[in-house]
């Protein structure tokens, strides 16, 4: 239970653990609000009447209703300042806005690959070669992140909201059992912040409960 603030939000939904992540960073309680994606309670009266689209994360914080992810851990990061979660110094915050928005590309990339095997759209041979394009796509951008994370974090040494941002992607690629062997950042990356307490505190609980579909084993 928390204060005025509300968190609805579904099992495995990257978008929510976001939000997750930044409430549990910024010590900030919260009444947790779990949808069942497959009842449908994500399109429930109670939600859309916050949120038309019926979609997680939906945020109500002292009665300010906030919706898209991005919007609703910058709006946590500016109204509870403590800890802060973005750079103040010009060229880090121009750098951490960058990855922030970056992320949103690896992870449309991701949802390609994994909508496509989580709808069971792979029948033919002609699908599976539509799904290994996506798949080379998207080892394009796991390249460029492995780039980006050298010192650490996305935007240099220091956890920010762009981590904040990346790292539900990134922890899904784990999921699905990619190695990631050949991208070493991204792989060091994804044990460090695995293990920070608001990233596991938050992991999808059905991950600890169902096995991995392993859609990218071997892959990377
Ligand atoms: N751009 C939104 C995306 C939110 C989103 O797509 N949420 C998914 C779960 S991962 C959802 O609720 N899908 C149900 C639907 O669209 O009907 C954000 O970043 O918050």
């Amino acid at each position: 239970m928390g204060e005025d603030r509300f968190l609805y939000w579904g099992s495995g939904s990257p978008p929510a653990w976001r939000v997750m992540i930044t409430l549990m960073e910024k010590n900030l309680e919260y009444t947790s609000k779990q949808c069942d994606f497959s009842k449908k309670e994500h399109k429930s009266m109670e939600i859309l009447e916050l949120n038309p689209r019926g979609q997680v994360p939906t945020m109500v914080d002292q009665g300010v209703v906030v919706c898209e992810s991005g919007a609703a851990v910058q709006y946590l990061d500016a109204v509870y300042a403590n800890p802060p979660l973005m750079p103040k110094d010009r060229k880090a915050l121009g750098l951490a806005l960058q990855r922030f928005h970056e992320s949103n590309v690896l992870a449309a990339k991701i949802s390609e690959v994994f909508r496509l095997k989580m709808l069971g759209q792979i029948k033919t041979e002609e699908d599976e070669s539509a799904w290994d394009k996506k798949v080379a796509a998207l080892n394009e951008e796991l390249l460029l992140w492995d780039a980006h994370l050298s010192e650490g974090y996305a935007a240099g040494k220091e956890f920010t909201l762009a981590d904040v941002m990346l790292i539900p992607y990134i922890l899904i690629l784990l999921r699905l059992d990619a190695t990631l062997e050949t991208l070493p950042n991204v792989k060091k990356y994804a044990e460090t912040l695995k293990a920070r307490p608001s990233v596991k505190k938050t992991s999808p609980p059905h991950w600890a409960t169902s096995p991995s579909p392993g859609w990218l084993k071997g892959k990377f």
